[in-house]
């Protein structure tokens, strides 16, 4: 039998960054997020029939991975399972892994699937939210489509709204640099709560921020998305670069197309910029503004590749006997 998943990153638009002591990857923030439909991982779980056959093995890319940071998704769907066994699982992303693209939230996403797939476990999905987080805390958002929300300490995220709620909404992401990033956001969340004088207060002034995007969002209000947008990244930054030692995942194309939004946006052309754990830039605009967008950043931004996506829906989940 193989079960399969296909799965959209989750961009947050209000960012999940550092967890709570009380558990795992319980987030100290409310984060929400848009699901990317130009980007998915698509995994499979099969019967493990080569190799160790008392070992579970993931390949992602065609590369084998260390089993420490997904055992506790496989074992938390594998003890549920009327039959356990033991499992081979592939992954494959249609774009770079581990560059700040939110590879990790599609990929634990997707892994969670599968194996309730293959193992006929049917979680809820709260029941999917929860194990996908023990696996990555951004992948609770991710097993959902369309808008989603996660509230701070909570085991699972939710939807907010359908992929088709806001419909000529529009990601344009900007990719500068594609290699694996050299500190993960796991070591990054946790270094900046560690040692930042200003993680404090990105925590408690994220609660304001949440609500008001999250009410922005509901009401298609891309003004008033966006100022949040800008405001919960640049805080999220700011922990990073008062970190000891610091950390600038931003190259110099980043800083240049944070510029290059702000111009559009004064030419009334509204395109809101937002970043993650590493130097890409994914900007939120809507439909008719992407051919200005576009001409603007290629005009002034060397050696960039803008890729357009539209809301992803729900992930797809398939078991072949
Ligand atoms: C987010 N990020 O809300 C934030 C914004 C990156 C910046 O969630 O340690 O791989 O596995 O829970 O989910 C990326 O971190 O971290 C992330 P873990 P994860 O999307």
């Amino acid at each position: 039998m193989t079960a399969t998943a296909v799965v959209h990153p989750s961009l947050a638009v209000v960012k999940y960054w550092g967890k709570q002591d009380t558990g795992v990857n319980l987030p100290a923030t409310s984060s929400l997020a848009i699901s990317l439909r130009a980007f998915h991982t698509r995994t499979s779980v099969n019967g493990r029939t080569n190799g160790d056959p008392d070992e579970d093995e993931i390949v992602v890319n065609d590369q084998v991975q260390d089993l420490a940071r997904f055992r506790p998704v496989i074992d938390g769907v594998r003890s549920r399972a009327a039959q356990p066994g033991i499992v081979r699982v592939t992954s494959t992303n249609n774009f770079p892994t581990a560059a700040g693209l939110a590879s990790s939230s599609s990929g634990l996403a997707a892994l969670t699937l599968a194996l309730d797939g293959y193992f006929g476990t049917r979680f809820t999905p709260d029941e999917l939210s929860a194990v996908a987080r023990l696996g990555s805390g951004s992948a609770a958002r991710a097993v959902f489509g369309g808008f989603t929300e996660w509230r701070a300490g909570a085991a699972s995220a939710s939807r907010l709204a359908e992929a088709d709620n806001w419909p000529d909404l529009r990601i344009l992401i900007a990719v500068v640099r594609t290699e694996k990033k050299s500190v993960s956001s796991r070591e990054a969340m946790r270094n900046s709560r560690a040692t930042s004088p200003y993680y404090e207060n990105w925590v408690d002034s994220s609660a304001t921020l949440f609500d008001e995007a999250r009410s922005a969002l509901l009401a298609r209000d891309l003004e008033r998305l966006g100022s949040c947008m800008r405001r919960s990244y640049l805080r999220m930054f700011s922990t990073m670069f008062t970190s000891d030692p610091p950390l600038i995942y931003w190259l110099p194309q980043s800083l240049a197309i944070i510029r290059c939004c702000d111009t559009l946006r004064s030419r009334g052309i509204g395109v809101w910029e937002t970043m993650d754990a590493g130097p890409q830039v994914k900007m939120v605009l809507l439909e008719h503004d992407l051919p200005a967008a576009r001409e603007a950043l290629l005009q002034n931004v060397a050696g960039i590749e803008l890729i357009e996506s539209s809301v992803g829906g729900d992930p797809v989940v398939h078991v072949e006997n």
